[in-house]
């Protein structure tokens, strides 16, 4: 018999594994927060039947929220939000070799023509981060555990920020 697959909140698209490094930190956020997630590799231009495969079947698979997460003209975060009726949310991956690829990906996902909404939380580390907080936030909507460990995790946020810096020499 076909083992049932265990049903996941968020669909993480990437264009490349290259891009795996920054969609760790949207993953470490999620892990803390408990929410469930799923990634696929789906290049918008090297594989995109199965970027059209997983977008547009993401909802009847009971995903909630999709983060998509490209490099370069990245097309990956626009093209899954217009498969989608699921809230989309776009991180632009840096590619550390060059500034016009970076400006590509960041340009590719703030200008969404209007009619399939894509929103986009930033750029590398922060993005990936601000994009799984985000994901959280639209889960913890329906959700009142969630939203108990996403304001817990404000909390702990907020503590570690110091009142005053440390000593030159002594910062971190
Ligand atoms: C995009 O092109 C990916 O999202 C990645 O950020 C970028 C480079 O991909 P690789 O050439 O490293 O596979 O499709």
């Amino acid at each position: 018999m076909p083992k049932k697959s265990v049903q996941k909140d968020v669909l993480i698209l990437m264009g490349s594994e290259t891009d795996a490094d920054t969609v760790d930190f949207a993953c470490a956020v999620l892990d803390v927060l408990k929410i469930t997630y799923d990634q696929r590799i789906t290049s918008a231009h090297r594989t995109p039947w199965r970027l059209a495969y997983a977008a547009s079947r993401a909802k009847k698979q009971g995903f909630k929220v999709i983060l998509g997460f490209a490099g370069g003209s990245a097309h990956l975060p626009g093209m899954a939000a217009s498969y989608t009726p699921l809230p989309a949310f776009a991180v632009a991956v840096l590619s550390k070799t060059s500034v016009i690829n970076d400006f590509c990906a960041v340009f590719s996902s703030i200008g969404m023509p209007k009619g399939a909404p894509l929103n986009f939380c930033g750029y590398g580390q922060a993005g990936a981060e601000n994009a799984a907080l985000m994901a959280a936030l639209v889960l913890a909507l329906s959700d009142k555990v969630l939203a108990a460990r996403v304001d817990a995790h404000r909390l702990k946020q907020a503590r570690s920020v110091r009142r005053k810096p440390r000593p030159k020499g002594k910062r971190s």
